[in-house]
């Protein structure tokens, strides 16, 4: 690790959240081989003096950025495990700097003679636009996580609750928390190629409507205030997909929160909805 790195206390404080969440994703099954990525704004938190960017590698990006121009995102690297996440992050991570003019970014936290093969997530593309929007926003959250929840991925295989109404209408009914702390639900963006800047543009065109946005058929993308926040939400979701396949694999049907019981909680915690 670089030593500007080791010293800055704000930066290696998010290293030590993200090993903590790359922990808990391996730990429940979320993240097969090389699933998920993550990603922290941390422009603000890096005084350091690294004006001279030769140094360090520059990679160009498919489109430009112009609100991220020089700023510093952590970001997972592609092909790379969640579980050796946990074990030693700077190792399947980086520290990008995003050039002035938003087009393209050096990777700070690696020497060029020891970056081998290693590139950031495959889903940069969705980070970024994230980014920019909260930046736009000028919204608290600074953390976005990827990940692929087993029990909510297997809902949207199912024909009925590749409808989003339908979808959140049981998640929210599993239990109170869940319209407590995701007051707006998912939003659901339809089976897209991974990867791509449609993929991306379909989850920016939904960040006005929640805060997790579920890829049908793949995963989630959740934003928060620090990485362990943006778990909380999906976790949350997670539970009630979890409590509803309980209820039917012992052969019922969950009877849910009524209508009434779900607006009474909106009402309660989120007067202003
Ligand atoms: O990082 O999860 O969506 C691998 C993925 C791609
Ligand atoms: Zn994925």
């Amino acid at each position: 690790m670089k030593e500007w790195l080791k010293s800055n206390k704000k930066v290696t404080r998010v290293i030590k959240d993200v090993a903590e969440l790359a922990n808990y994703l391996w730990q429940r099954g979320w993240a097969e081989r090389n699933a998920g990525n993550i990603s922290y704004n941390l422009s603000g938190m890096i005084q350091e003096d690294l004006s001279n960017m030769d140094e360090y590698p520059v990679f160009g990006l498919d489109r430009g950025y112009p609100e991220l121009g020089g700023g510093y995102f952590f970001v997972t690297g592609t092909g790379k495990r969640m579980r050796d996440l946990a074990r030693n992050p700077m190792k399947n991570a980086c520290i990008i700097k995003v050039s002035d003019d938003g087009r393209h970014y050096h990777i700070i936290s690696r020497n060029k003679k020891n970056l081998y093969d290693f590139r950031p997530t495959s889903e940069l593309p969705t980070h970024l636009a994230i980014h920019e929007q909260l930046k736009l926003n000028d919204s608290p959250n600074r953390a976005v996580v990827h990940t692929h929840p087993n029990e909510l991925v297997a809902l949207t295989q199912i024909k009925e609750f590749q409808q989003e109404k339908e979808l959140n209408r049981i998640l929210w009914g599993m239990h109170p928390e869940a319209i407590v702390f995701v007051p707006n639900g998912l939003a659901l963006v339809p089976y897209i190629l991974p990867g791509t800047e449609t993929i991306a543009q379909a989850t920016l065109d939904r960040l006005s409507d929640s805060e997790v946005i579920m890829w049908e058929k793949h995963g989630t993308f959740a934003v928060g205030e620090d990485v362990l926040d943006a778990f909380d939400k999906i976790d949350i979701m997670s539970k009630s997909a979890r409590i509803f396949f309980m209820v039917r694999q012992a052969g019922y049907v969950p009877e849910g929160l009524t209508d009434e019981q779900i607006n009474e909680l909106k009402k309660k915690f989120h007067p202003e909805n």
